[in-house]
């Protein structure tokens, strides 16, 4: 079976895909106990990536890159010329069976940098050229090998810095995406397919399908498209992580809770109030999610010192940006309402933390016996851990419902893409309930087909009349 090549609308390559090109795949610049070389490129004017290579590799039984098997290990050294740079694992691969469809390998060297550097300069003289960021992917996806999400979730798979991340990168390779897309494409398809015949066919007896089965299809398909572009609106907004403001009064132990989340003495404690001045910022993953928490300088109206105060300007800044705005109370000393410290225009989901717990003033223990499991506050103490679960419990369910669990990681362009087809789902609904022809509700149909294939990387439109011909039967 010969591959699928996408049809291309423009290329964005500057630099010719016939070119031999190599990079490191490895981490550059790390010291490691293996680094992967690998190149790739389709033979030209009878000279293979292997014959450039001939002089490069050499087996320990004298075989050289052009005379060895494919897809497996071969041991050897690289030389140059008469100099030896390294003894390695190379691996052949030939197209079309290669990640990029091309003739390809990789050398597995010794992971020191410069060893890497010698091998690619060795390259370079033999003809390759370094390849562009994504350009062995971008290759693959020219030559057929991989679809455009494919492809696109290649470096999503790479980038992604959580758990929560990674799996949306994972459904995104596994074609989840794709595959709901051209469930969905589909269903225009017989819509479109079903106004076309209505517009040829319409003096034969043939039913088709009611006003209300069209309108329901164009529904379900604004839906399902307005929430993937949504889920992937609110998965972008926490991709590169949570942010958690701890902010409260002075002294209530703010730094306290920061070093124990983050384990270590990250941020300085000391009993006098506006100890911490600027924010300080650490990350760590909550439940499989990537969070950035901030310890700030204590919140209060009256400081004299002006440190203090450009601190505090700071934190209500900081507490714009925030997902989740963690309210520290000091619990040793009477209540006191925390929330009028609070910039009306944040936006971040407040949680409640009574701190001190072991040392509980006299009326946050009866307000914490009156109120029980209903309590909206959670009683930690960052001295002995106590309530620590149930404060990761709680940042858990609000990241939760901040990242959607089905989303996958979508470009701009996407999600652009996916807004305008509800639209069009939208005004071709309208068009219908007033009666307009077919042909008017067909473009817009038509449209968002093309825009499923721009989304889903294969390009077809005449994909319509094949639909026509297989579902009736023309040659009555
Ligand atoms: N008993 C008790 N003391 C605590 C607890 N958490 C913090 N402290 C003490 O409270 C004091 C203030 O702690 P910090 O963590 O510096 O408080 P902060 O909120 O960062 O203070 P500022 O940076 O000045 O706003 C220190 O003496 C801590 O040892 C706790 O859970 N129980
Ligand atoms: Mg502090």
């Amino acid at each position: 079976m010969t591959p699928k090549v996408p049809r291309i609308l423009s290329s964005k390559a500057t630099t010719s895909t016939a070119d031999f090109i190599c990079a490191p795949a490895t981490a550059a610049g790390a010291r490691s106990a293996i680094a992967v070389i690998r190149g790739s490129g389709s033979a030209a004017e009878n000279l293979s990536v292997f014959d450039a290579l001939a002089d490069v590799f050499v087996t320990s039984r004298g075989k050289k890159a052009p005379e060895l098997t494919a897809r497996t290990a071969h041991y050897g050294n690289i030389v140059d010329g008469d100099e030896f740079i390294d003894d390695v694992l190379f691996f052949r691969f030939n197209g079309p069976n290669s990640f990029t469809g091309e003739d390809s390998f990789e050398i597995h060297c010794h992971g020191n940098p410069l060893i890497v550097r010698s091998i690619l300069a060795l390259l370079y003289r033999k003809g390759f050229r370094s390849a562009e960021p994504g350009e062995f992917t971008r290759r693959a996806y020219l030559n057929g090998k991989l679809g455009l999400n494919a492809a696109q979730a290649v470096a999503e798979v790479i980038e992604a810095r959580s758990q929560l991340s990674l799996k949306a990168a994972h459904r995104f390779s596994r074609g989840t995406f794709r595959h709901e897309l051209l469930s969905l494409r589909s269903q225009l398809m017989n819509l479109a397919a079903d106004l076309n015949a209505e517009l040829d066919f319409i003096d034969e007896d043939i039913t088709f399908a009611t006003l209300e089965i069209k309108l329901a299809i164009l529904q379900r398909v604004r839906l399902a498209t307005e929430k993937l572009a949504r889920d992937a609106q609110r998965f972008d907004a926490i991709r590169s992580g949570v942010n958690i403001a701890i902010v409260g009064a002075p002294n209530a132990g703010k730094s306290s809770l920061m070093n124990r989340l983050i384990g270590h003495e990250r941020s300085i404690v000391s009993d006098i109030a506006g100890t911490t001045r600027d924010y300080i910022e650490a990350e760590l993953e909550i439940q499989g999610v990537n969070v950035r928490l901030f310890d700030t300088a204590g919140l209060r109206e009256d400081s004299a010192d002006t440190i203090e105060n450009i601190g505090i300007e700071r934190t209500r800044e900081l507490i714009g940006r925030a997902h989740i705005c963690l309210l520290i109370a000091d619990g040793s000393l009477a209540p006191a309402t925390l929330t009028d410290l609070l910039p009306a225009e944040s936006s971040a989901q407040i949680l409640l933390a009574v701190n001190k717990c072991d040392n509980l003033h006299a009326d946050w223990a009866i307000r914490r016996e009156t109120t029980k499991s209903d309590s909206p506050e959670i009683f930690i103490s960052a001295l002995t851990g106590e309530g620590f679960s149930a404060l990761i419990d709680a940042f858990g369910r609000i990241t939760a419902d901040l990242a959607p669990q089905d989303a996958v990681p979508l470009s701009v362009w996407q999600i652009q893409l996916l807004n305008g087809i509800a639209a069009l789902m939208q005004s071709a609904a309208e068009l219908l309930q007033q009666r307009e022809l077919p042909e008017l509700i067909t473009h817009q149909v038509t449209r968002a087909i093309d825009s499923m294939s721009e989304l889903t990387g294969d390009i077809s439109s005449e994909d319509i009349l094949g639909r026509i011909f297989s579902r009736f039967c023309i040659g009555k």
